[in-house]
């Protein structure tokens, strides 16, 4: 089977994918899209959303459609934790926090390597007009990060090591990917059990963030 994944490395939809296929071990060709660029993901599936999985029969462009069609011997369980009570308290927690990491972390991330100064300022101004100007976000970074604190305690109190569980599933890497990108806030630190908790995702699922760009 060859896979091409399409993917920002900043988005959490298109880390869950990474940490997918890394986790079940499987070769894909690797395609960062410039966050400006319109055409490709437009040409692939008719709208401007990644991540986009191309396979042999065709293009998949949820995320977690694409775990489940990569994962052939069914070792995440897609189906079954996606119709489970803990997916809906993961989920509910994680449409919770989104909103803080996003205002914490949009003004580093486009410092990032994945962006040239175009497609900086195309990221920018689209998200400014949701969330205002970046300058006021950075200033505001403690109060986001009060905000954060009592979800990512709730998260932390059900690792045993792994959320609800001695061994990694789909959960943690739902987890995972949201979270990661709060790596790139000079002001944030992780309790150290979480951090424990996601730098063993990050074995597991032979997952390195900047490798497009830093190998
Ligand atoms: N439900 C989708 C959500 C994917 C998503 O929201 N992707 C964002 C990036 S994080 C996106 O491509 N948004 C369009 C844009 O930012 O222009 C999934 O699970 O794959």
């Amino acid at each position: 089977m060859t896979l091409t994944l399409y993917h920002y490395v900043h988005c959490p939809y298109c880390v869950r994918v990474r940490m997918a296929l890394g986790y079940l071990n499987l070769d894909y060709t690797s395609n960062v899209l410039a966050y400006n660029d319109e055409m490709t993901p437009v040409g692939l599936t008719g709208k401007k959303m990644l991540p986009i999985l191309k396979h042999d029969q065709g293009v998949l462009n949820e995320s977690l459609d694409i775990i489940q069609f990569i994962d052939k011997a069914n070792k995440l369980k897609v189906e079954e934790i996606v119709g489970s009570d803990s997916f809906k308290k993961v989920e509910a927690i994680l449409t919770k926090i989104s909103s803080p990491i996003h205002s914490l972390t949009m003004p580093y991330w486009i410092y990032t390597p994945e962006f040239s100064e175009a497609s900086r300022i195309y990221f920018q101004k689209k998200k400014e007009e949701k969330r205002g100007p970046f300058s006021e976000l950075v200033k505001q970074r403690d109060h986001y990060i009060k905000e954060l604190a009592p979800d990512l305690k709730k998260i932390e109190d059900c690792l045993i090591p792994f959320y609800g569980s001695s061994e990694l599933g789909l959960l943690d890497i739902l987890i995972a990917s949201h979270l990661w990108g709060l790596y790139v806030v000079p002001e944030f630190q992780f309790s150290e059990k979480i951090h424990h908790y996601l730098q063993s995702i990050k074995q597991y699922c032979r997952f390195n963030y900047h490798k497009d760009f830093w190998g």
